[in-house]
C-alpha cells in the first residue's frame, strides 16, 4: 500500500513524512521522492509474541511517499506539475498536507495562511488533471469509433462522457457509482479524484486541532474516500526523535497515551479500507493486511502463491478468543473455538488464520 504525500511548497510535507517515518531527510533534491516504510503498530501483534515466544515478529507495513518540491513546477510552488501528478496517479491513495502553523520564518506561497482555500484548490487541481486525462481519451475513442462502432467502445464513451460531466461540475470521481464492468475501463486511467484522501492540516503549537478538523470535515467526510485530520508536524517530529524512554515520558506528561502518529497509521488503514490477520507459530507472529471483505483464498495467496493455488481449508480462531484462555490454544480447541473455513469464507479483522494447503510436485 503506497500513500502519496502532495501540497503546496512549505506546507510541511516533508516534516510530516519525517515525523510519521523517523527518517531523517537533509539536503533534498527537488525531483526525488523520499520513500519510508513504516510499520503499522499493533498491540495485539505484541501479545501473541507473549504468547507464543517466537523468533521473530513481523509487522504489517505502510509505504509514504514525500514528493517533495515537485509542486514548484512554475517558481511559485503553488501548482502541482504534470510529474508529480503522474506520479500521485500510481499511489494507492493521496495524504494531502496543508499548512495551519503561524510562522514568520516561513513564508507561505499565497501569502496568506488560509487551509481551507488551501484545500479547495489542491482538490480543484486533482480535478482538472483528471479532466485533460478524460478529454484526451474521449477524443481518442471519437476518432477510433469513426472506423468501427465496437459496442465496448461505445459504452467507454458512455462512461467517460460521465466522468467528463462529474469534473466539469468541479466534483470529484469518487462520488459516481460505477458497475464492476464500468469502473474495469476506467482503472487503467488510474484516476487522481478516485483514490482514497487524506486531508492533513499541519498546525502549529497551541492550535486547537480539533476546531480546525471539526470545520473541515463537514465539507469533505460526507464523501466516502476522504478523511480530515491535524497533526502538529513540527512537535510530533520532535517526539519521534526523542529516545524511546524520554519519548515516553514526555507523551505521560502531555498526558497522551500514545503518538499521533499511531493514531494517524490507524487512520490510513481504515481510509484504505484494510483489515488485519495473524499467522502465529513458534517461528514468526506475523501481521498481514488485506481489503475488507476478502476471501480467505486471498489471504492465502497474500501469504504465499503456492498456499492459494493448493488451499484446502483454513482453521481460523480469534484473536479474542485466544486473549480470553491467556493464549492457551488447546483450550480453544477444547471449546470448539476453531472453526475450520472453506475458500469463500469472509476474513473478518483479528482472526488467526493456519492455512491447510497441498501443493503437487511435479
Ligand atoms: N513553526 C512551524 N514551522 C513548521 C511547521 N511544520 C513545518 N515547519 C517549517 O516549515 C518549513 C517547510 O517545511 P517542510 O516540511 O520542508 O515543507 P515541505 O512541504 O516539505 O516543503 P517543500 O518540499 O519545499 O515543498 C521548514 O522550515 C519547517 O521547519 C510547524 O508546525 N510549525
Ligand atoms: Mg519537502
Amino acid at each position: 500500500m503506497k500513500i502519496g504525500i502532495f501540497g503546496l511548497s512549505e506546507s510541511g510535507k516533508t516534516t510530516v513524512f519525517q515525523a510519521l517515518s523517523g527518517l531523517k531527510i537533509e539536503g533534498q533534491k527537488a525531483t526525488e521522492a523520499n520513500r519510508a516504510i513504516v510499520k503499522v503498530p499493533d498491540a495485539r501483534l505484541e501479545k501473541l509474541n507473549e504468547f507464543y515466544h517466537p523468533q521473530k515478529k513481523v509487522y504489517s507495513t505502510i509505504e509514504y511517499v514525500d514528493m517533495n518540491a515537485g509542486a514548484s513546477s512554475k517558481g511559485s510552488g503553488s501548482t502541482l506539475n504534470d510529474q508529480l501528478l503522474g506520479n500521485l496517479r500510481t499511489m494507492d491513495a493521496l495524504a494531502l498536507v496543508v499548512r495551519a502553523f503561524i510562522s514568520m520564518e516561513v513564508a507561505h506561497v499565497k501569502g496568506s495562511i488560509d487551509y481551507l482555500r488551501d484545500v479547495q484548490s489542491m482538490i480543484a487541481e486533482l480535478v482538472l488533471s483528471d479532466l485533460s486525462v478524460v478529454e484526451k481519451n474521449l477524443d481518442k475513442v471519437e476518432r477510433s469509433l469513426k472506423s468501427e462502432k465496437k459496442q465496448d467502445l461505445l459504452l467507454k464513451k458512455q462512461v467517460l462522457l460521465r466522468c467528463k460531466e462529474c469534473l466539469e461540475k468541479e466534483q470529484l470521481l469518487q462520488t459516481i457509482t460505477f458497475t464492476p464492468g464500468e469502473q474495469e475501463l476506467l482503472t487503467s486511467y488510474q484516476f487522481l479524484t478516485q483514490k482514497p484522501l487524506m486531508i492533513i492540516v499541519n498546525t502549529g503549537e497551541g492550535q486547537d486541532s480539533d476546531k480546525i478538523v471539526k470545520e473541515l470535515a463537514p465539507k469533505y467526510s460526507h464523501i466516502h474516500n476522504i478523511l480530515v485530520t491535524a497533526i502538529c508536524g513540527k512537535l510530533e517530529l520532535e517526539i519521534a526523535e526523542l529516545p524511546a524512554q524520554e519519548q515516553k515520558e514526555f507523551l505521560q506528561e502531555i498526558n497522551v497515551t500514545e503518538p499521533a502518529l499511531n493514531r494517524f497509521i490507524a487512520e490510513s488503514f481504515r481510509l484504505l479500507g484494510l483489515i488485519v490477520f495473524f499467522t502465529v507459530g513458534e517461528d514468526e507472529v506475523r501481521a498481514w493486511t488485506l481489503p475488507k471483505d476478502s476471501k480467505v483464498l486471498k489471504a492465502a495467496g497474500t501469504i504465499h502463491s503456492d498456499l492459494e493455488r493448493g488451499f484446502i481449508r483454513a482453521e481460523v480462531f480469534r484473536y479474542d478468543d485466544l486473549v480470553a484462555v491467556q493464549g492457551a490454544e488447546s483450550k480453544l480447541k477444547d471449546t470448539g473455538k476453531i472453526r475450520l473455513e472453506g475458500r469463500d469464507y469472509i476474513v473478518q479483522d483479528g482472526d488467526i488464520i493456519t492455512i491447510r494447503f497441498n501443493v503437487k510436485k511435479n
